[in-house]
C-alpha cells in the first residue's frame, strides 16, 4: 500500500508538470496572435526596414485588430519581418546563425531583398506585448521591435 501511493504520487506530479507546460506553450503562442484574412483587415500599418533598423520599432495595436503590414525595405541588404515570441524569435535567430545557406519560411514571416515591398497580415487575438524581428546574422541585435497589444 505505502509502496503504491509512493509511486502515484510522484506520477502525479510529473503529470501536473507536463500539464503547466503544455498550458504555458500553448497560451504564448495565441498571445503573440495567428495569420489573418484580407477580409477582416481592419488598419493598415507601414514598416520600414533599413540597415539594420525597424521604422517604426514600436507599434500600438488594439486587441481583435487584424492589422497589414506593409513592409518596405529601404536598405541595401536583404532583410527579414518575423513575428513571435522572443524565444521563437531568438530560435531563428540561431537557426539562421548555424544554417546561413537554408531558406526558412515560417508563418508570421516575410524575407525582402533591397526594394522590395511585402506584407503580412496579423490577427492579434491578446492584449499583451510581442515582438518582431530581423533574425539575419548581425541584424538581430538592432533589427527589434514590439507590437503592444492594448485591451478593447
Ligand atoms: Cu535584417
Amino acid at each position: 500500500m505505502i509502496q503504491s501511493k509512493s509511486f502515484i504520487i510522484p506520477l502525479f506530479i510529473i503529470l501536473t508538470l507536463a500539464q503547466t507546460a503544455f498550458a504555458e506553450s500553448e497560451s504564448e503562442a495565441e498571445a503573440i496572435g495567428s495569420p489573418g484574412t484580407a477580409s477582416d483587415v481592419s488598419r493598415e500599418i507601414k514598416v520600414t526596414q533599413i540597415d539594420n533598423m525597424f521604422l517604426p520599432n514600436e507599434i500600438w495595436v488594439t486587441e481583435g485588430e487584424t492589422i497589414r503590414f506593409v513592409v518596405n525595405n529601404k536598405g541595401e541588404r536583404q532583410h527579414e519581418f518575423l513575428i513571435g515570441s522572443m524565444h521563437d524569435l531568438r530560435k531563428a535567430a540561431k537557426m539562421r546563425r548555424n544554417h546561413p545557406d537554408d531558406q526558412p519560411a515560417s508563418i508570421g514571416m516575410i524575407r525582402l531583398q533591397p526594394g522590395e515591398q511585402k506584407e503580412i497580415i496579423w490577427k492579434f487575438d491578446h492584449a499583451g506585448e510581442i515582438d518582431f524581428a530581423c533574425p539575419l546574422p548581425g541584424h538581430f541585435k538592432g533589427m527589434r521591435g514590439k507590437i503592444y497589444v492594448e485591451k478593447k
